[in-house]
């Protein structure tokens, strides 16, 4: 490397809707690489090489020491949500700005105490746990026919791409176009057969049940039933524990915190999911949530607010009544009124 290079870059490997803006950072300091899982890009040698476990997001970063003009850089990848957050939080202080987005100092995220880090640390737990996945939650999103005939042709689309991907890949390998490790083509041919079994269910969702083989109604029989125990038992599981942990109007409080950039990403890929959008007020988000999870699965409506006066400016009445919301409805409406849920989700705040 000469003198004349750039300082390295980190750059962050995401799908559409991963990145989160809420630390600042700026295109000068990280490079944005989308990887399409609906291609399969994710399972490709070279991404397969910075992340073996072929997940977004993945973050490469610069070692430290290895910054100086002199001597080649040196990259470490970090492949886990939890640490890449904990990651970008760290890495600014409140002692420097928030760069190209705003003169803003950047803020601290992380939990000042050992027992909100407890808090943090249990919630963030949760959100990532196997059930809480919203790629399995996209997945198994239709529980009737009619709900299959509307989501099925997005999700087959998906899966049909990453299917053809990995036979691409399965085929280099054995014409020995290119090369890799034994592990690498078991992880192939383990996702390709994970990814056939969830197309099964998805096969023929034109026809009714009576046009099915025999096998075909199976199949679709066990998609519904999976599909309901994710949602109804599964998923309202760790939606009730959250609620427990969750303090509000923040998840640890009165400061936005890194558990929050999680509940984040996550209620949206929820709301998206359940047939909302990212414009939904609070209480229609969670209203949508509640309905999709059924079952008759209800948030509790413990937080009473004022309903706000009559007059933009205030000049309204004084408020005499009350309005009872969720805490995670209350939360929505707060992070939805931050500039960063506006360049993420692409809405006006
Ligand atoms: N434990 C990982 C999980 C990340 C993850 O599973 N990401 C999904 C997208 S939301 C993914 O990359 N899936 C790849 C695939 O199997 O297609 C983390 O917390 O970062």
């Amino acid at each position: 490397m000469s003198s004349s290079d750039p300082i390295p870059k980190a750059v962050l490997y995401y799908d559409a809707r991963s990145t989160w803006e809420e630390k600042g950072y700026g295109k000068d300091e990280i490079d944005l690489r989308l990887v399409d899982l609906s291609k399969g890009e994710n399972f490709s040698p070279s991404f397969l090489r910075l992340n073996p476990k072929g997940t977004v997001p993945t973050l490469v970063v610069p070692l430290e020491n290895s910054l100086s003009p002199q001597m080649e850089s040196r990259y470490k990848a970090i492949t886990d949500t939890e640490a890449l957050i904990a990651f970008l939080d760290k890495s600014r202080s409140v002692m420097s700005h928030t760069h190209t987005t705003s003169a803003a100092p950047a803020p601290v995220l992380s939990p000042a105490t050992v027992a909100m880090s407890s808090t943090a640390k249990s919630i963030i737990a949760l959100l990532h746990s196997a059930p809480a996945s919203p790629e399995l939650l996209f997945y198994l999103n239709a529980r009737d026919l009619p709900a299959l005939k509307t989501g099925a042709p997005s999700v087959s689309a998906f899966l049909k791409g990453r299917k053809e991907a990995l036979v691409r890949y399965l085929t280099e390998d054995e014409s020995k176009e290119i090369r890799v490790s034994e592990k690498t083509k078991t992880f192939w041919l383990e996702k390709k057969s994970a990814t056939e079994d969830l197309l099964s269910g998805l096969d023929d969702a034109d026809k009714s049940d009576s046009e099915l083989s025999e096998s075909g109604r199976k199949a679709r029989e066990e998609y519904f039933e999976k599909t309901k125990a994710a949602w109804e038992v599964d998923l309202a599981l760790v939606l009730n524990k959250v609620c427990k942990e969750f303090v509000g109007p923040f998840a640890l409080g009165e400061q936005i915190s890194v558990v929050d950039v999680h509940l984040a990403a996550w209620l949206h890929e929820l709301v998206i999911l359940s047939g909302g959008s990212a414009r939904d007020s609070g209480a229609m988000a969670i209203g949508r949530i509640e309905e999709h999870v059924g079952g008759g699965f209800a948030f509790a409506k413990d937080v009473v607010l004022p309903l706000p006066a009559a007059g933009l400016d205030g000049s309204g009445p004084a408020p005499t009544t009350t309005v009872v919301k969720a805490k995670l409805a209350v939360l929505w409406d707060a992070l939805a009124s931050r500039p960063s849920w506006q360049k993420v989700f692409g809405v006006e705040s």
